[in-house]
């Protein structure tokens, strides 16, 4: 299997980010993509590529132009304030104390434009941004022109990235922008498979209303934990995409076994979607010793989780999303793709 990968994501090392009433050390850092990397090539995946640049406008298909805009000012904006530091957000609108005026000072444009303060933005992070959604368009656009499978080793992930709202360490959605592009150049019906251990909130919403593109995520319950405010069972899509979402909020605890039998579900929900090509959101913050998680799967599990992923005979890109553990993150990653190669 084909790996699209871009040194670019090292522009991105966010210091901090506010959990638990304390700056605490970016979770997401660089050394992730490196151990992911390290473990395709350690396991003879495949040949490791760099990504093509793509049109800005294949971006703003998945987001909103204004959103796409304060990313690509965000960090000058900040520094003109004589800032040094990383910008982060400190105030949102929220529930009725909201008007949707854009703001144009940028201490409001980093809370309209957010979800929350995991979301660094440096000198480097929209190069960074950039890049990661070129190789998952890259590894899109090889699914049209015919491959089977490509692994997209995307840094920062995406999936938690709104159509106008960065949040949970993504800012543009790798997902959904290749997604889309598969949409655009011949996919009829695509699928989107999200097995990271938070809800793709992102993901979800940019596609709630399109009868086009099947969303399916298994994950931590909402209600205990992140994202919080979306992922319950009942949300089934709106308008022409009613049925075409589906939740599967799994608890504390929940074991390999348990995780396979509700993936067996959703690949019966997919298989009857009846998608042209699939898109696997990778988180594997699934695994037992993820430091910010609460499942319990095991390598073994990875494996199976690929295998299941091959029997839906899809041509199938792997986007890369979440998982802390670093140490452990490439052979799970490894794991997933090697079982779905067979
Ligand atoms: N600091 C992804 O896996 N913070 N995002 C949770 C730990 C946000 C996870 C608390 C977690 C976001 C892509
Ligand atoms: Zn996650």
């Amino acid at each position: 299997m084909l790996t699209i990968y871009s040194d670019d994501h090292l522009l991105h090392h966010g210091a901090a980010e506010l959990y638990r009433g304390q700056l605490v050390p970016c979770f997401e850092s660089p050394a992730r993509a490196e151990h992911v990397l390290d473990a395709v090539r350690a396991a003879g995946l495949g040949a490791v590529l760099p990504p093509d640049q793509f049109d800005r406008g294949a971006l703003t298909r998945a987001h909103t132009d204004d959103y796409v805009a304060f990313l690509e000012t965000a960090w000058d904006e900040w520094q003109a304030l004589g800032e040094t530091g990383d910008a982060l957000p400190y105030v949102w609108p929220a529930g009725a104390l909201r008007r949707d005026v854009p703001p144009t000072h940028i201490d409001g444009k980093l809370g309209f434009y957010s979800i929350d303060a995991a979301v660094p933005i440096m000198a480097g992070t929209w190069g960074a941004v950039r890049a990661a959604a070129d190789v998952a368009l890259t590894g899109a656009q090889r699914l049209i022109d015919g491959d089977t499978a490509a692994f997209a080793l995307c840094r920062p992930p995406g999936h938690h990235a709104g159509a106008r709202a960065m949040g949970g360490f993504c800012y543009l959605n790798n997902a959904a922008i290749a997604a889309q592009h598969l949409r655009d150049h011949g996919a009829r019906r695509v699928a989107i498979l999200d097995v990271d251990y938070h809800h793709g909130n992102g993901t979800q919403s940019i596609f709630y209303d399109r009868g086009d593109v099947f969303f399916a995520s298994l994950h931590g319950d909402p209600a205990v934990e992140y994202p919080f405010f979306l992922g319950y069972h009942d949300e089934c899509g709106v308008g022409e995409g009613t049925g075409a979402n589906r939740n599967f909020p799994l608890p504390w605890g929940t074991t390999g076994p348990e995780y396979l039998a509700a993936l067996d579900l959703a690949m019966a929900d997919i298989a009857a979607f009846g998608p042209d090509m699939i898109v696997v959101s990778l988180g594997v913050d699934t695994f037992a010793e993820d430091p910010i998680s609460h499942f319990k799967l095991r390598d073994n599990d990875f494996t199976q989780i690929g295998q299941r992923i091959a029997r839906l005979g899809r041509p199938t890109l792997f986007v890369m999303e979440g998982g802390y553990a670093i140490a452990q993150i490439g052979t799970n990653v490894v794991a997933v793709l090697t079982g779905f190669a067979g």
